[in-house]
């Protein structure tokens, strides 16, 4: 059963989003992608919402950007926990993204992240560690990818010159 679905609103969202998808396969997280634009195709987001539940969906993310309406559509369709990744937009640099996405109102969350790749990726890691709760894989995969980036930083201190 696949684990976690990654989902944008458009084609043009997926440089950003496959930051999200390379961790989550290098951290051994099952997963499929998904293009389901709010404004594009509304029948489809709700259709797939409504399901996430029934088919097993354990995290969602989801990232649009502009009037990025798409993870909060999906959070009010469904109880599988939302993560929203803001893409980084080209008319306000991601901010108005930024903004659709974080002012939920009470009562239908969404997990905000930051604007664009660090946000992508940070995403992929969150549903990670969600799924770790109840993954042991997956948790010896989050503390041996956590362990190799505390090394790579302490190593990286040799690279300081002068
Ligand atoms: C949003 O509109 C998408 O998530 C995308 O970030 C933005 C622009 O979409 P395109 O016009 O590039 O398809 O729905």
């Amino acid at each position: 059963m696949v684990q976690v679905a990654v989902v944008m609103g458009s084609i043009s969202d997926w440089p950003t989003m496959h930051m999200a998808t390379d961790i989550l396969s290098q951290l051994g997280v099952t997963f499929e992608k998904r293009i389901i634009s709010a404004h594009r195709m509304p029948a489809q987001l709700q259709e797939f919402g409504l399901a996430a539940n029934e088919r097993g969906l354990q995290v969602i993310i989801a990232g649009a950007g502009g009037a990025a309406h798409l993870p909060g559509m999906l959070a009010a369709n469904t109880t599988v926990p939302v993560i929203g990744v803001p893409i980084q937009s080209k008319a306000m640099n991601g901010l108005d993204s930024l903004l659709s996405i974080v002012q939920m109102p009470a009562g239908v969350p969404v997990a905000t992240v930051a604007i664009g790749n660090a946000g992508a990726k940070n995403a992929g890691i969150l549903a990670s560690q969600i799924i770790a709760l109840q993954d042991n894989t997956v948790a010896q995969a989050l503390m041996d990818f956590r362990a190799a980036q505390t090394q790579a930083s302490i190593e990286s201190e040799a690279q300081l010159d002068d």
